[in-house]
């Protein structure tokens, strides 16, 4: 039981010690780190990071992952693997597989990798950012890094199946038709705070903590943890996640985030 002063006031010792030794104990928070698309492709492969605008190295995520997970500071850990079809809308090479809308402002001839492009599907236009053929389901492309660990509690998500619609984020694909089983992980485990890290921090991982704070989540992003396309696009996810109310922060951070 806390004493109140005589101003009605809890005594700070008091608190701290109630905190620290039974409330925290029962709100404590749930925390879930997910590793967003880990995978080769984007690190030696087809969209390898280091020949993208911003010229990172994807590999670089690997280390400060590791250290995270081998100091046991989350309660579940979730990987996410981008898993496409062959005939994938975001292949440059499938292009000509498609129909153009007619707001498209690049045609089918010209279209080239990270062309925006408006593809007409089922009479609905639908934008489309293209990419090099990328992470084909069951590829060495669409492996996680091989020194990637392996966490004790894992789940793994798969998503970007569907041929016609695109995925970025780790819960809902880009024209929120369909969701992963991410949602129903993190709530059948009682997750509060989720912490995302990966690649690429400016399209797959800023979506991913875009969606995990309309989900409701404490969302941290341990930005020390992830790699980018370009600068620009990593400055401009960074502005929108901090006004969605994302906490940026760097891995030395997180222990005492607990
Ligand atoms: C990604 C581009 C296309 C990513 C996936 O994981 O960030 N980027 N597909
Ligand atoms: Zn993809």
């Amino acid at each position: 039981i806390i004493d109140l002063n005589q101003d009605g006031l809890v005594n700070l010792e008091e608190f701290r010690y109630a905190w620290f030794y039974w409330i925290r104990q029962i709100l404590r928070p749930v925390r879930a780190l997910i590793v967003v698309d880990v995978q080769n492709d984007f690190i030696s492969g087809s969209l390898s990071l280091s020949k993208c605008a911003a010229g990172q190295d994807g590999s670089a995520v690997v280390p400060v992952v590791n250290s995270l997970l081998n100091q046991d500071l989350f309660d579940i850990v979730v990987y996410s693997s981008d898993w496409h079809p062959e005939d994938h809308i975001s292949f440059v090479e499938n292009v000509k597989m498609r129909t153009m809308h007619p707001t498209s402002k690049t045609d089918a001839e010209s279209a080239k990798v990270l062309d925006t492009v408006v593809f007409e599907f089922k009479g609905v236009p639908r934008v489309q950012t293209l990419w090099p053929k990328h992470c084909t389901q069951g590829s060495w492309g669409a492996q996680l890094h091989p020194d990637l660990k392996v966490a004790e509690k894992a789940f793994y998500i798969n998503k970007g199946m569907n041929p016609d619609v695109d995925s970025y984020s780790s819960f809902w694909d880009n024209d929120k038709l369909s969701k992963t089983e991410l949602s129903t992980i993190l709530s059948e485990n009682r997750v509060t705070d989720v912490y995302v890290s990966g690649l690429a921090y400016d399209v797959c991982v800023g979506f991913t903590a875009h969606h995990a704070v309309e989900h409701g989540f404490r969302t941290i992003f341990i930005e020390d943890a992830a790699r980018g396309v370009s600068l620009d696009g990593i400055a401009k996810m960074r502005e929108d996640l901090l006004a969605r109310g994302v906490y940026m922060t760097d891995s030395s951070e997180v222990p005492a985030l607990t």
